[in-house]
């Protein structure tokens, strides 16, 4: 039975940009990029079979060679790096999609060995998170990190703008800033990470202050309705946590709002996990304050979505997993068919398997 009487199917406005409709493909980490962290050609083929989602959202990508904190995941800081990525951005365009690039910066989630000459990863305080990294030769401890000098802060936001220049060249619609998941600007907006006495650390102000910095130059390149930004407000991945994050996002969206950017992807309580959190606060409220769009993300169900959509909770809705395992998801979920689960063990490294031979419903 087709799925009516929603809009999710519908067309809906992007900056400038009419998406066929409302499902996001999220940014989805999967470690399988070559030599030099350029993307290989199967990742044309996994990106342009799931082209029927209106918007596609890259995977996490770093900016520089100290933005990596993982095997294997691509970059959008060499030449050869935008090449392979010029074959992705043509196959979702063939077919009549779009795609943002996410740009990232891992922060202290790293470990010397995906440093540049075995660094010591960068953060805004030396506080070493309870985690490990993955690392080419597996999982090992975190280490603790270097502490940013206030004066390499604008080296970092020149490496986002190169990036966002490198991603319109290699034929990107947008870019997404990775304000997420307890990578490098997460740190810097919660008091668990950031201890700093500068204009970077302390007040809500001053921990906004690169995060916005880093949006503005995003601004520079791409101009504001091609420009969203991912954050995590109730989130304690990679072992990060604020006192109280509720006045740290309101402001941040705020000072977003006034710069006009396309859209805001709100992970909605913990990523991959519970959509409830205690001592999380209502997002409904980052919703009310912002005027672009507000792309919702956690555990989407296709009645969440439909039911996001009829109370008007968000404009767009983004799926992760789902589209791993169902590249034809958009299809599926109109016509309410099953969905088939994905395996994790493929998740992260390897080759096609688990990748791009996730049959269509018709061939299921
Ligand atoms: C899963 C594995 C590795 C990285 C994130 C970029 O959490 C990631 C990521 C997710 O945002």
């Amino acid at each position: 039975m087709p799925v009516t009487d929603t809009d999710l199917f519908l067309p809906v406005r992007l900056g400038p940009y009419q998406l066929a409709n409302r499902i996001v493909m999220a940014p989805l980490t999967r470690s399988r990029a070559g030599a030099g962290d350029v993307p290989r050609p199967m990742a044309a083929k996994y990106y342009g079979q799931r082209a029927s989602a209106g918007l596609i959202i890259s995977e996490a990508t770093q900016i520089s060679p100290q933005g990596k904190g993982y095997a294997w995941t691509p970059g959008i800081h060499s030449t050869e790096q935008v090449a392979g990525w010029k074959a992705v951005t043509a196959a979702v365009h063939a077919k009549g999609s779009r795609i943002f690039l996410q740009l990232w910066h891992v922060g202290r989630i790293s470990h010397p060995d995906l440093q540049p000459g075995g660094a010591l990863p960068v953060a805004p305080s030396a506080i070493r998170p309870n985690v490990e990294a993955f690392t080419e030769t597996g999982l090992k401890p975190t280490v603790t990190p270097r502490a940013l000098e206030v004066s390499e802060l604008p080296g970092i936001v020149d490496d986002y703008r190169r990036a966002c220049e490198n991603a319109l060249q290699a034929g990107f619609d947008g870019v997404e800033v990775h304000a997420a998941n307890g990578y490098l600007l997460d740190q810097f907006l919660r008091d668990g990470a950031n201890r700093r006495t500068d204009a970077y650390g302390g007040s809500v102000e001053n921990r906004v202050r690169f995060p916005l910095e880093v949006t503005r130059a995003a601004i520079a390149v791409c101009g504001a309705d091609r420009v969203g930004i991912r954050i995590s407000p109730i989130n304690s991945r990679n072992d990060l946590v604020d006192s109280n994050p509720e006045p740290v996002f309101t402001h941040l969206v705020d000072r977003l709002n006034d710069f006009g950017i396309a859209y805001i992807h709100v992970i909605e309580g913990v990523t991959g996990g519970p959509r409830e959190v205690e001592g999380g606060f209502d997002l409904g409220k980052l919703r009310t304050r912002f005027g672009g769009l507000y792309m919702a993300n956690n555990g989407y169900t296709l009645d969440l979505a439909l039911a996001a959509r009829r109370q008007n909770k968000a404009d767009l809705i983004a799926f992760g997993k789902p589209f791993i395992s169902n590249p034809d998801l958009v299809a599926r979920l109109a016509r309410n068919a099953p969905l088939s689960a994905p395996d994790p063990a493929t998740f992260y490294g390897g080759d096609e398997h688990g990748y791009t031979d996730y049959p269509e419903l018709e061939t299921a």
